[in-house]
């Protein structure tokens, strides 16, 4: 057979298949569909441009209460007033914390530590104390009965079982004088203690690796322990934008949080999520012909503890939170080494938190269908408190979101499923200056402001499924349609 031959035959096969190539698409007369139509990552990216020429303009961070976070949600606020949204500005306290200085050296060798927000300050040059090893049990490090000898040492526990605070409470009753504790996974160990009061003893996060090393037979060798932070009393703001069309009973409410860390831009963490939702508002507009109100929130000082959301939700009456009839939470959607993540609603994954509030099963299906439906698998992600729906599932708001993966390590089984690098974490540059323009998949990023799109769309339509509330007919829309067409559509295929 000629080359040509060959060519040839390649060409007519190629033909072939793709005209049995059957790609689904959303029914483009539908709100949801047209919604995912408008929204477009080269809009999306425009706004991730901006959130990183105003860090940049800011020395380098937009965390809650510096002038990066200030410009940055005037950057959204005037947007969404320009398109004629009802905007508020809500102004909340809190305790500001930034690192000085985090450094631990045991036997005399340097190990990586990361300070755990709202960890007390050791003296300038730090403490040296001996090191004591706490058996990593079912409860490691919980009880007191854990720590036996334990005065005047720093104690090296392991995660898990209980909260950060609570190990160096417990530490600190028995004597310790200071805490080390190593991650149970792999990757950093970037931990809180909640708030200023619950911190006890200066606390550190280091890896399994490191802490399994020095957990085997460095029982009392000399460590010192360098942790440092500023703390101040100030003041900071969420934005709130809503809709003016729509039923104000039953909204449909989506937030993302708008600061970083102070350590760097933030651009994945959490400007993919916030600009997301900007962009989804305008396209949306102030006044879409919808049956449910939609209210979009950009939380601040959600790096301090989710702090604005539960604001938020705390500063809503009882009747106020049940004119809510769901909460969608985007934090970070297009990390560098995505995976796609929808919260465990419905806790088929059995592990960590239960499911959520009625409803909440719902929309993770929601989301999860219609990313199947693009031809992208998707993974649960437990609803373990990390992110600004922890209030809203605690009072009885059913809940759901997208998530790209943090400080974790990609698996074998997730590269055969979306591609990117086993052996990596999702967001190598999570919490670090490198958090900046370079380290987002903007192909996961566009796959995600769709799915956005669709639910925000869907369920400005009808939040049925999630609780029982059916259109008015005198608004009623036309609900959304998976369908599938023959290579005709204009969404890019899932990669
Ligand atoms: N709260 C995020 C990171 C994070 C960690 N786990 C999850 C799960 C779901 C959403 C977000 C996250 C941060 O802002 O650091
Ligand atoms: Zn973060
Ligand atoms: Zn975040």
């Amino acid at each position: 057979m000629s080359t040509w031959g060959r060519r040839s035959g390649l060409v007519f096969s190629l033909a072939a298949a793709l005209a049995s190539v059957s790609i689904p698409a959303l029914a483009a007369d539908s709100l949801p569909g047209q919604l995912v139509q408008k929204v477009n990552v080269t809009s999306v990216n425009r706004h991730l441009v901006a959130l990183q020429r105003i860090a940049d303009n800011s020395l380098g961070t937009r965390a809650a209460s510096t002038v990066g976070h200030a410009k940055s949600a005037e950057y959204i606020a005037g947007k969404l007033e320009a398109a004629g949204f009802d905007v508020t500005r809500q102004e909340f306290p809190f305790t500001y914390t930034q690192t000085i200085a985090q450094k631990a050296t045991v036997d005399g060798t340097d190990v990586p530590v990361i300070a755990m927000t709202y960890s007390p300050n050791t003296p300038e040059g730090g403490i040296t104390a001996p090191l004591a090893v706490i058996p990593a049990d079912d409860t490691p490090g919980c009880e007191a009965t854990d720590y036996a000898d334990v005065t005047g040492k720093i104690v090296l526990v392991q995660r898990g079982a209980c909260t950060f605070a609570q190990k160096q409470q417990v530490a600190a009753k028995a004597g310790a004088v200071g805490a080390l504790i190593y991650n149970n996974t792999d990757g950093n160990l970037n931990g809180t203690l909640g708030d200023p009061a619950s911190g006890k003893i200066p606390t550190g996060g280091i890896t399994k690796a490191a802490g399994e090393k020095y957990s085997t037979s460095y029982n009392g060798v000399p460590v010192t322990l360098d942790l440092r932070q500023l703390q101040e009393e100030r003041t900071t703001y969420n934005v709130i934008a809503e809709t003016r069309t729509g039923r104000k009973d039953n909204v449909v409410m989506a937030g993302a949080h708008l600061d970083s860390v102070p350590d760097g831009p933030g651009i994945n963490d959490n400007g993919t999520g916030s600009a997301t939702l900007l962009e989804v508002a305008l396209r949306l507009g102030s006044a879409p012909k919808i049956n449910n109100a939609v209210r979009f929130g950009w939380w601040s000082a959600e790096e301090f503890g989710l702090i604005g959301s539960t604001y938020y939700v705390d500063s809503l009456s009882f009747e106020q939170q049940l004119d809510l009839a769901l909460y969608l939470n985007f934090d970070m959607i297009g990390s560098p080494n995505a995976a796609y993540f929808a919260y465990d609603g419905d806790n088929s994954d059995s592990v960590g938190a239960g499911p959520g509030p009625f409803g909440s099963a719902q929309i993770e299906k929601t989301l999860t269908d219609y990313l199947t439906s693009r031809g992208i698998a998707t993974e649960g992600t437990d609803f373990d408190g990390r992110s600004d729906y922890g209030e809203f599932i605690s009072v009885g708001i059913p809940a759901g979101g997208l998530y790209t993966g943090a400080e974790k390590i990609k698996t074998d089984a997730q590269v055969a499923k979306w591609g990117g690098t086993a052996g990596v974490a999702y967001d190598a540059c999570y919490h670090q200056a490198c958090d900046n323009l370079g380290n987002i998949d903007r192909v996961a990023l566009d796959n995600n402001a769709d799915a956005v799109a669709f639910a925000i769309g869907t369920y400005a339509v009808s939040t049925q499924t999630v609780n029982g509330v059916t259109p008015t007919s005198a608004t009623a829309k036309k609900p959304a349609r998976l369908h599938t067409l023959k290579a005709a559509s204009t969404e890019a295929p899932a990669a």
